[in-house]
């Protein structure tokens, strides 16, 4: 790995090379320099990110965009605020490929914090941090790729679903409490696809959003500010319900969205009464009125495609996110399904703090 790191235009000499974070789909690694940064190496999951390329020229375009911005803004302490890409020294790109594998590198950013669970306050700050993001990105001169084609499209999610079922490759449609999960799912994939017929009947537009604002994707300094939003592979054409729904699926669940004991699931109302202040304080401006009266419904929709999205790879036989034991899947499966349920539950009172 220290071979691959030196590919990059990096300063100094590493020393060491040590794995970071639990990310579900690529591998990321801590890398220690004797010179003024460290550095994170990661390697792009190319069987879920087909298009390392595009890929890469969407993050490149982003971050350059955002930097532009901090400047303009005359912000102070630039380079903690947003993620920097490191060029390879063969031909500039982002990028390297070696044995079919695809590795970057970018400036690791001292004393910065990811939780996996955050107070109120907390959510308020990110939920103005992801609008403010939605914002900076509202104006993007770049015209970016779905780094995964249809990625929160819910349609081909429940799609996903029904072939999983039908081909059932790892024979567990045999098992009493896959189909009893099925039977609950199934009634209200037709109501969850709403996105979908709003975008067709021209009444939802798509806009530049970060498609996977778990809670953990947020980096605060030691005082509790927030710094930046990191994970930047599926930045990308999305509806606002993907990052507003997407950050309460994880900050709003009592638990981790493995945890198995699924009757301390529930969905925290304070959480969502800070988050949704925040985002609305920056994301307001470009709201528009079916954007806005639908936030409640992607508090629902996110653990509802979570729950499809693990639930077919459980199926499947685990074949997309990494799992730590047999059943993970599974184990995922009830979690989401249960916030679905509370969050549904929850539905009136989150309609009236949206007015
Ligand atoms: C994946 O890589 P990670 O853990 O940040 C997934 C998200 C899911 C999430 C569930 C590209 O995110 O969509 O919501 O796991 N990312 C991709 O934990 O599929
Ligand atoms: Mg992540």
């Amino acid at each position: 790995m220290k071979e691959i790191v030196e590919k990059f235009a990096i300063e100094g000499k590493v020393l060491e090379v040590k794995p970071l974070g639990n990310g579900l789909i690529n591998e990321t690694f801590k890398v220690h320099t004797d010179g003024p940064h460290d550095y994170v190496l990661q390697r792009v999951n190319n069987a879920i990110f087909r298009d390392v390329d595009l890929l890469q020229n969407n993050i490149e375009a982003v971050t350059r965009h955002i930097r532009r911005k901090l400047e303009a803004a005359g912000e102070c302490d630039i380079d903690r605020k947003v993620l920097s890409f490191v060029p390879s020294r063969e031909d500039g790109k982002t990028y390297v490929e070696v044995d079919g594998k695809y590795w970057r590198v970018m400036v690791f950013i001292p004393d910065a914090y990811t939780y996996e669970a955050v107070t109120p306050e907390y959510s308020y700050f990110c939920g103005k941090a992801f609008g403010n993001f939605e914002a900076m990105l509202a104006d993007i001169p770049d015209k970016l790729g779905e780094t995964i084609p249809d990625f929160h499209n819910m349609e081909l999610r429940a799609r996903q679903l029904r072939e999983a079922v039908a081909a059932d490759r790892a024979g567990r449609m045999a098992e009493k409490e896959v189909r009893e999960i099925l039977d609950f799912l199934l009634p209200y994939e037709e109501e969850m696809c709403k996105a979908e017929r709003l975008h067709r009947e021209g009444k939802l537009p798509k806009r530049i959003c970060h498609c996977d604002t778990k809670v953990n994707n947020m980096m605060f300094d030691s005082d509790g500010n927030v710094l930046c939003v990191i994970d930047l592979d599926t930045v990308m054409p999305s509806y606002v319900f993907s990052d507003f729904g997407d950050f309460l699926r994880t900050a709003a669940n009592t638990v981790a969205e493995d945890d198995p004991a699924v009757d301390k699931v529930d969905f925290r109302m304070d959480i969502f009464e800070a988050f949704s202040k925040g985002y609305l304080e920056s994301a307001s401006s470009f709201l528009t009125s079916v954007e806005r009266e639908n936030l409640p419904f992607a508090a629902l929709l996110f653990p509802y495609m979570q729950a499809v999205r693990f639930f077919a790879d459980y199926i499947n036989g685990d074949t997309y996110y990494k799992i730590k034991y047999p059943g993970h899947n599974l184990v995922r499966t009830r979690n989401q399904v249960a916030l679905f349920k509370s969050a549904l539950s929850k539905l009136p009172q989150m309609k009236a703090l949206i007015g």
